[in-house]
């Protein structure tokens, strides 16, 4: 193709972006559009298979058959969840096998916030509020993103967060009303919780290497800061509500900005964790290849099973 007919392109692509329009699998886009849709989208699925295994550590030992039966589908929600991306992504010409070697073997990132461990039930309730609480303001946005596969996919994503984010704080609202220990055990997993949950939102917008580009691009709708905003804003009355504090002695209202002012967030810490060196980085990486090589008898028999069928079809055709 010619320097022309390339520059042609991108102009009529730029245009497209400009007018909200979506970009399907099958339409002309820049390689580093296509690149930078595998790394989000890919680390995006990643983040919710990986995400299962904090949970899961609790499906054993839930207090009831009602919150046991509810842990479970959510659960099960965030495979789906990483089924409906990890398709997203095969979209844009990478195969599913290449997506599990980047996790595998540390090249392709997964959030942060799933590197700490599970310590007590009350966990449970602070991950669904706050965690996915997190995730749907970061991803609400996401639904007018200008990839058609992954704007699509967000929509019934952020349905189910909305659930899940409801059981959490349901979950903590009923410790926090408890016994003098539970109302304890609720208030320290707010303590564990929070700062990795704001910092799960990504780098400051001076240290996010990618924010500008991914904002032209219309994949990112809004950059990191304004969603940490957001999020400060909308939970810390719900935990005034609850009778629970926030474990940042620097917060207040600011009247003028109406925001909450707040503070805290250990970057070093941060870069500590994306970088592997978390408390249970290594723990959630071992799960997965595990449940890969685990798994392998499983994806040999579906596929001897594709063959045999596809085998009977062409006898029959015959
Ligand atoms: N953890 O330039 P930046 C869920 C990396 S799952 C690790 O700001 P960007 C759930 C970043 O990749 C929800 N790494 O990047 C599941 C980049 O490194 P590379 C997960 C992080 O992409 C189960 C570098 O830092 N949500 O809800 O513009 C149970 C510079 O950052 C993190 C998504 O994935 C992090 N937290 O913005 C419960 C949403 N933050 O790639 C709940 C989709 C940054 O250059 N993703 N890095 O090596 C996004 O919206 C964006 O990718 C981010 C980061 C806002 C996360």
């Amino acid at each position: 193709m010619s320097e022309i007919e390339i520059k042609n392109l991108e102009q009529q692509f730029n245009d497209r972006i400009a007018n909200d329009e979506k970009i399907e699998p099958k339409d002309w886009m820049p390689e580093k559009y296509r690149q930078t849709h595998i790394r989000q989208i890919s680390q995006h699925a990643h983040s919710e298979i990986v995400g299962m295994l904090p949970e899961a550590n609790w499906i054993t030992r839930a207090p009831s058959l009602k919150r046991k039966v509810a842990l479970l589908a959510k659960i099960q929600d965030e495979a789906g969840h990483g089924l409906y991306l990890y398709s997203a992504c095969e979209t844009l010409g990478i195969s599913r096998e290449e997506l599990y070697e980047q996790l595998h073997s540390g090249k392709a990132k997964y959030s942060s916030i799933f590197n700490y461990p599970t310590l007590t039930w009350a966990d449970m309730g602070a991950i669904g509020w706050l965690v996915d609480g997190a995730a749907i303001i970061n991803q609400v946005p996401l639904c007018s993103t200008s990839y058609g596969p992954y704007a699509r996919a967000m929509v019934r994503v952020c349905k189910e967060e909305s659930f899940h984010q409801r059981q959490g704080f349901q979950i903590m609202m009923t410790l926090a009303e408890g016994t003098p220990e539970q109302k304890a055990m609720a208030q320290d997993a707010l303590n564990r919780w929070w700062f990795p949950s704001l910092m799960m939102l990504g780098p400051t917008d001076d240290a996010s290497v990618h924010t500008e580009q991914s904002m032209k691009w219309k994949l990112k709708r809004k950059t990191n800061d304004e969603l940490r905003q957001q999020f400060v804003d909308q939970t810390v009355p719900q935990a005034t509500m609850i009778g629970l504090t926030i474990p940042d002695p620097s917060l207040k209202w600011n009247e003028k900005t109406n925001h909450y002012e707040f503070d805290g967030l250990d970057w070093d810490e941060f870069w500590q964790v994306v970088k592997g060196h978390g408390p249970c980085n290594k723990d959630r990486i071992d799960a997965r290849k595990n449940a890969w090589s685990n798994g392998k008898w499983v994806r040999d028999a579906a596929m001897a099973y594709a063959d045999k069928e596809s085998d009977k079809r062409i006898q029959q055709a015959i």
